[in-house]
């Protein structure tokens, strides 16, 4: 089969880069390792930067959005069991954020290729990539049992951390930029009323962070040890640990129930440079991984995408200069994400070696937000997600 894109994976990176080119009549197929229900099984992101909710809009995705998303006005960091202080993003910089779970996004990207007929191969095994430095490259792998080869003018790399595609550029091209964080995310799901705003919390015990997929789904985290497994985590002592962490009036206000997930995810910066190798171009977290404090993930592969996508077309329209830029253009955004995250993350998490001084620094950094506007623009800017280019 011969085709002018091989997208591999279908994630959120690789499904929104394949519906813009099915609008702009870039023919291309998708090769996925796991099934489609199994992607739909994952719980992740849900908080979307408002250059995302534009960018589905603009796409022909966002009525479901728009129908059961909630805009998130305000973004709220608890800190010291006492102190709230509260940002509104909306006063600081002019944008607001959505509340929208990215499997909801999922389903609608998923939907939105059955309506176009995307050729999606799922459960696809023994996915290799051949000859990205020459002009005709392509792709070998195994569905239903059948080798399947896509020559192809481009591949896009849309396969997360753990793909084959960052991997297929050869180790002397490629500089990696990495730090592992000495803690994971323990979140849970359930199906209680949330709390009506987006709020972190400093606590001396570790990080929390209350948020919602919709207005009887609540998503809650606490910071946990890497070496903790769920079945250490009964109900009873996340809620507990959970009001712990957060001000008495806050937590009083917390519905609980019992979680209809629960899954510990660890914390790492990571950046792969450069994001492209000759007909190979990656978006999404097969180049780039955030901690999720500053709800970076999911909107860097949408912005990943939409360069990579305007790329290509404008590739087949005989100009090649946003191809040429898209590595460097897209670090860009990658890095002032990256950096963003690791500096929320930082401020709000406990470090095992941490000491009191290290607390109220952290305090005193928290407290000097809820009384500077510069400070609380400075955030509120980065948060809502700086402009494209
Ligand atoms: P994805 O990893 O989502 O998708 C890659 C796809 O490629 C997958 O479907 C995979 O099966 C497939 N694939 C892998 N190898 C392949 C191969 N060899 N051949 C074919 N296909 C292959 N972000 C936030 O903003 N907030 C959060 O709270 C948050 N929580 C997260 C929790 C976890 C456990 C993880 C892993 C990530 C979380 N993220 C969060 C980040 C997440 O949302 C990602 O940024 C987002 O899924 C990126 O989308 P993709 O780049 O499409 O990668
Ligand atoms: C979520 O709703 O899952 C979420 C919200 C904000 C974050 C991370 C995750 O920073």
């Amino acid at each position: 089969m011969h085709t002018q894109v091989a997208i591999i994976g279908a994630g959120p990176a690789g499904m929104l880069l394949s519906h813009l080119l099915n609008r702009a009549g870039v023919e291309h197929v998708v090769i996925e390792r796991v099934s489609r229900e199994y992607v739909l099984s994952r719980i992740r992101a849900g908080v979307l930067e408002w250059g995302t909710v534009e960018t589905l809009r603009e796409c022909g995705l966002g009525d479901r959005m728009d129908r059961e998303g909630h805009v998130h006005e305000t973004i709220n960091i608890a800190w010291r069991g006492e102190e709230v202080l509260t940002v509104d993003t909306g006063e600081m910089v002019g944008k607001l954020m959505m509340g929208y779970g990215q499997t909801n996004i999922q389903e609608d990207l998923y939907n939105a290729a059955d309506t176009a007929g995307t050729t999606i191969f799922f459960e696809s095994s023994d996915v290799e990539l051949h000859d990205i430095a020459t002009e005709s490259p392509s792709v070998t792998f195994i569905c239903n049992g059948v080798g399947e080869r896509i020559d192809c003018d481009f591949i896009a790399g849309c396969d997360g951390f753990h793909g084959v595609s960052r991997v297929s550029i050869p180790a002397s091209v490629t500089t990696e930029y990495e730090k592992e964080y000495p803690f994971g995310w323990l979140g849970i799901l359930s199906e209680t009323p949330p709390l009506p705003h987006l709020l972190y919390a400093n606590s001396s015990r570790g990080f929390a962070l209350c948020s919602m997929r919709n207005q009887m789904l609540s998503r809650y985290y606490v910071q946990c040890p890497l070496t903790d497994s769920v079945d250490e985590w009964s109900d009873d002592r996340f809620w507990a640990e959970l009001f712990d962490r957060l001000p008495h009036d806050m937590a009083t206000q917390i519905q609980t129930g019992p979680s209809i997930e629960k899954s510990i995810a660890p914390l790492r910066s990571y950046v792969a440079e450069p994001m492209s190798y000759g007909r190979l171009y990656l978006a999404g977290d097969a180049a780039h991984i955030v901690p999720p404090t500053g709800a970076k993930g999911l909107n860097l592969a949408v912005s990943d995408v939409r360069y990579l996508s305007r790329a290509i077309v404008d590739h087949y329209a005989g100009e090649d200069d946003y191809l040429e830029s898209y590595s460097a253009m897209a670090l860009r955004r990658v890095w002032g994400a990256v950096r963003f995250s690791w500096w929320l993350t930082s401020l709000l998490h406990r470090f095992p070696d941490q000491t009191a001084f290290d607390q109220r620094a952290q305090e005193q950094e928290l407290g000097y937000l809820s009384t500077s506007r510069a400070a609380q623009t400075a955030l509120s800017e980065q948060y809502v997600g700086l402009p494209y280019e």
